[in-house]
Formats: C-alpha cells, sequence, structure tokens
C-alpha cells in the first residue's frame, strides 16, 4: 500500500514536472467566475468550476448566492450574498489578483448588477475577456426569481460584454421581443444584431431548436452572422446553458475563435446530453456532465502536446 501510495506521488509529481517543461513560459489563466452555488441539481459554479479546471483555467469564485437547489425545483432554499461581494471583491484587490477573464452569470437582484459593474471597475483591464450570461429564463419562462427590475438592469451588463451568452428566451427578454415558439433566423439575426448595438462585442445565441437540429447562432460586432447546427441528441435541461458558457470561455482564453469555441462548446452539451438520456436522469438533476469531462482533458492534453499549450 505504502509502496505503491509512494510510486503513484512520483508519477504524479514527474507529470508535472513533464508538463511545466513542456510548456516554457506558459501563463496559467485566471476566470472570475460570478455565479450562484446551486447545491442539487448541477448548474452554475458547481458544474463551471470542473469544466474550466480540465480545461486548465485557474478559477477565483465569488458566489453571488447559496441555493439548497436551482429553482426549476418545486421549491428552494436561497440565501443571498449581495451584502458580502464587495467585502470578498475588496480582499481579491488586497491581494493585487490579476484576472484574464470574467463571467458572469445567475444574480440574485437588481442590485448584484451594481456590484458586478463595480468589479469590472476594479478588475477589468484593457485584456481581459469578460464573458456575460444574462441567466435570466428558458422554453419562453422567466425564472421565478427574476424582477422586471432585474431584467431592465441586465441590460446594463450588455454594454460590457465581450462575449454575450444568452438563449432564445434571455434573447428575447433582453431585446423586448415578445416569445414564440417558433422564430425565422432573419428574426433570431435581428436580435443578434440589437444585442451588438446594445454593446455587445460578440454574441452567441445558443440552444435554438430547429426541427430535429439544435443550433447557435454567433455574430460578431460589424460582421457576419454565422450559424452552428448539429443533430438534437435530446431535449436541453438545467445547467446546459452553464456548460456551454464554461467550454467556451475555455476555449477563447486558449486562442480559439468565437466560432470555433461555440462548435466546441455546443458538441459537449450535446455529448453530455446523450449521456444524461441514457442514464434516465430526472430532468431536475440537470446534465451527468462528468461521464464526459474526460473528452475535455484529451482535447487539452493532444493540444498541449501539439503546441506546448492548450
Ligand atoms: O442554469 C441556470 C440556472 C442557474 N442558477 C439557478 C437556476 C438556474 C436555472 O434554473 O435556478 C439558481
Amino acid at each position: 500500500m505504502e509502496e505503491n501510495r509512494n510510486r503513484n506521488e512520483k508519477q504524479a509529481s514527474q507529470k508535472a514536472d513533464q508538463s511545466a517543461e513542456n510548456r516554457p513560459g506558459m501563463h496559467q489563466k485566471k476566470a472570475a467566475l460570478i455565479n450562484d452555488l446551486s447545491g442539487l441539481g448541477r448548474c452554475s459554479l458547481s458544474v463551471q468550476l470542473p469544466v474550466l479546471s480540465v480545461m486548465q483555467i485557474e478559477c477565483l469564485l465569488l458566489p453571488t448566492c447559496v441555493l439548497s437547489n436551482h429553482t426549476g425545483y418545486p421549491s428552494f432554499y436561497l440565501r443571498d450574498l449581495t451584502e458580502d461581494l464587495d467585502l470578498m471583491m475588496e480582499e481579491w484587490k488586497k491581494q493585487k489578483v490579476e484576472i484574464d477573464a470574467i463571467v458572469t452569470g445567475f444574480l440574485s437582484s437588481e442590485k448584484q448588477i451594481h456590484h458586478v459593474l463595480h468589479f469590472l471597475d476594479l478588475f477589468q483591464k484593457p485584456d481581459t475577456l469578460v464573458v456575460v450570461d444574462p441567466v435570466m429564463g428558458d422554453h419562453g419562462k422567466a425564472y421565478p426569481t427574476i424582477t422586471p427590475a432585474l431584467q431592465k438592469a441586465m441590460r446594463t451588463l450588455t454594454d460590457r460584454a465581450d462575449v454575450l451568452l444568452p438563449n432564445l428566451t434571455e434573447a428575447c427578454l433582453l431585446t423586448d421581443t415578445e416569445w414564440k415558439e417558433h422564430f425565422l433566423r432573419t428574426e433570431i439575426e435581428a436580435m443578434a444584431i440589437q444585442l451588438t448595438e446594445m454593446g455587445a462585442r460578440k454574441v452567441v445565441i445558443s440552444g435554438i431548436e430547429e426541427g430535429q437540429n439544435i443550433c447557435d447562432c454567433t455574430l460578431e460586432k460589424g460582421s457576419q452572422v454565422h450559424w452552428i447546427e448539429s443533430k438534437k441528441s435530446a431535449q436541453m435541461r438545467s445547467g446546459t446553458g452553464d456548460l456551454f458558457c464554461a467550454v467556451l470561455t475555455g476555449a477563447l482564453l486558449h486562442e480559439k475563435s468565437l466560432e470555433q469555441a461555440a462548435r466546441m462548446a455546443g458538441d459537449f452539451v450535446r455529448k453530455a446530453l446523450e449521456v444524461t438520456k441514457k442514464l434516465h436522469v430526472p430532468d431536475e438533476e440537470g446534465t451527468a456532465f462528468e461521464m464526459v469531462l474526460c473528452d475535455l482533458c484529451w482535447q487539452c492534453e493532444a493540444k498541449g502536446q501539439e503546441e506546448g499549450g492548450f
């Protein structure tokens, strides 16, 4: 037993040395995740942390609130952390933390938007990637915690986003577009353009269902709209947006283009949903992404061998 442990420790240490040697001067990037911590139901920080970690990104966590479970369950307990946010970020500032990406997600009140703006004022540098996931709803319905004031305030974050990642419901809420079951592509493209006019540099409207396909619509301000299509493997469920956001952020931090990053994120979510369906996981319990997490590891390792970094 003792011998085995010593051997494993030695192997791990050799692997770490080799990994560092293969990546001379490599700077491990840091992402600050401003999102909720839901104890049950696989969403937000509990899925974004493992995903970004296997993508070799160091995560700094700023929980906006702690929930017993996500709001899709019949009931939930929520402990709001609004009053703690400034205290936490001031401490990070004292530690002179430098951040490569700031990723925002579930915010429990309109007041939290002001704290996020304060966070951006403290930590955003010219080359910091700001990813805004305007978590507000799904399937045409706003989550129970979304007030009209929060919906309106979320628009001020759009203006600060290098990348804005709404689903179709959230794109409607941000652009004041009435929800309907079927949108034409031209209508969705018009929303993406409107979102860039509201300040977002890049927009990905994700998880758009089109018959047997699931599509993502990407737009870089001043450029053409692109559509990414893939076969729908299973129904979208809680946490898929958070997974998409994490993979896309990791890929962008590893210098992928917006389209490549969106494709990688979409592929990962699709594979995770396929496994989830096979395992008959109840809807509320989210996506069994753990079963395909290794795929991201392998992609990182393959890239590491090719280029001395992911
Ligand atoms: O995955 C989106 C999300 C994030 N956080 C909380 C949620 C939801 C969706 O239901 O309830 C707390």
